[in-house]
Order: structure tokens, then sequence, then C-alpha cells
């Protein structure tokens, strides 16, 4: 049994749903209530994993949850170093990439180590019918055919769990050290 222990920081416009998806993932309740994060908050997260080179892993997954507001711009560069996996969160009711995903494309290129690998993740899937999520799922996987896109729900629980157990086996598998 191997140790790993790896950082993976959530970053996304405010009120997205950054928190609501850590703490469904990590306490399986959900609220209402907005509650701005301020500056960043930490969650761990100890998952047992084989990887395909068979070996036994304890992950210790550091979750970061860092604030959107410009006012921690300065902090912000410092949280994204040594990130191991950056999830982009965005909401399904402001999905114009150029406002709300690829800003924070260039943060994560900019802030966190070279060729860090990052997903997005599309929040608050219950807001919409799934026909008009059906029509941005395309139109977002032909703008970011190399990433990795789920759709999630904080609020209903819908692929949270998906997302964490994808980012746990990208990150037993496909290890760079750097
Ligand atoms: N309907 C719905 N509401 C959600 C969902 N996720 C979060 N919310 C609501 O959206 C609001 C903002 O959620 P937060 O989790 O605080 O958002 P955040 O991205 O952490 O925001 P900042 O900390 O300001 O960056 C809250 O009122 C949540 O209840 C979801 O999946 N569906
Ligand atoms: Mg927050």
């Amino acid at each position: 049994m191997e140790t790993w222990k790896k950082k993976i920081c959530l970053i996304g416009s405010d009120g997205v749903g950054k928190t609501s998806i850590i703490i469904r993932y990590t306490q399986g309740t959900f609220s209402n209530s907005y509650l701005m994060t301020l500056g960043c908050d930490f969650y761990e997260v100890n998952l047992k994993r084989t990887n395909k080179k068979n070996i036994e892993i304890d992950l210790n997954l550091f979750v970061w949850d860092i604030a959107s507001q410009k006012n921690f711009e300065k902090i912000r560069s410092h949280y994204l170093q040594h990130a191991n996996l950056v999830i982009i969160v965005a909401d399904v009711n402001r999905l114009d990439p150029k406002k709300f995903i690829d800003p924070w494309i260039s943060d994560l290129k900019t802030n966190s180590p070279p060729n860090c690998p990052y997903i997005i993740v599309v929040n608050k899937s219950d807001l919409e019918n799934t026909e008009k999520i059906k029509e941005s799922v395309e139109i977002l996987k032909k703008k970011y055919k190399d990433t990795k896109i789920f759709y999630s729900s904080a609020k209903s629980g819908k692929n949270i769990e998906a997302i964490f157990e994808y980012v746990a086996e990208y990150l037993v598998n496909e290890i760079n050290d750097y």
C-alpha cells in the first residue's frame, strides 16, 4: 500500500456551485442558501484505489475551494501552485465560454504547473431541461474536444460521485510528477 497525496482545485465564476459540489460529495447534503467563499477553503478526502499497475494506493485528496472574486486575484495565483488537477466549474445558465470558461483556463495556464490537467463541470443541470442541456453539451464538446466535461447538479447529486471517481482514477493512473 502506497500513500499518495494529491491536490485538486475547484475554480470558476461566483456562485456556480463550487462549494456546493464539494459539500454534496463530502457530506451528502445541499443548501439553497448562498454563502460566498472568502479566500479559500480546504477539504480532505481519503480514497483507496488500485491502479492499472496493480499498486494499492491510499489516495489523500486535498480539495481546495478557491474564491472567485476579483479581490482575491493575487492570492489565487498562489493557491493554484502544485495543483495535480483543476476542476473548472460553470453554471448551466451562464455558459458563454468566453466569459465563464476561457478566463479560467487562462488563469490555470498562468498559475498552475505546466500541463496541469483540467476538466470542466457544468453544474446546476437540474435547472435546465434535457434538450437544452444536450444542445449545450454538443457546443462545449466541439469547442473543448480534448477536455472531459461533466454535467452535474449539487442539488440532485447528479454526477457528483462520477466527477470525483474520474479524478481519482485519473490521478492514480496518469501520473505526471512535475
Ligand atoms: N439549483 C441548483 N442550485 C445550486 C446548485 N449548486 C449550487 N447551487 C446554488 O447556487 C448558489 C451558489 O452556490 P455555491 O456553492 O456557494 O457557489 P460557489 O461557486 O462556491 O460561489 P463562490 O464561493 O462565491 O465562488 C447557492 O445558492 C447554491 O444553493 C445546483 O446544482 N443546482
Ligand atoms: Mg464557494
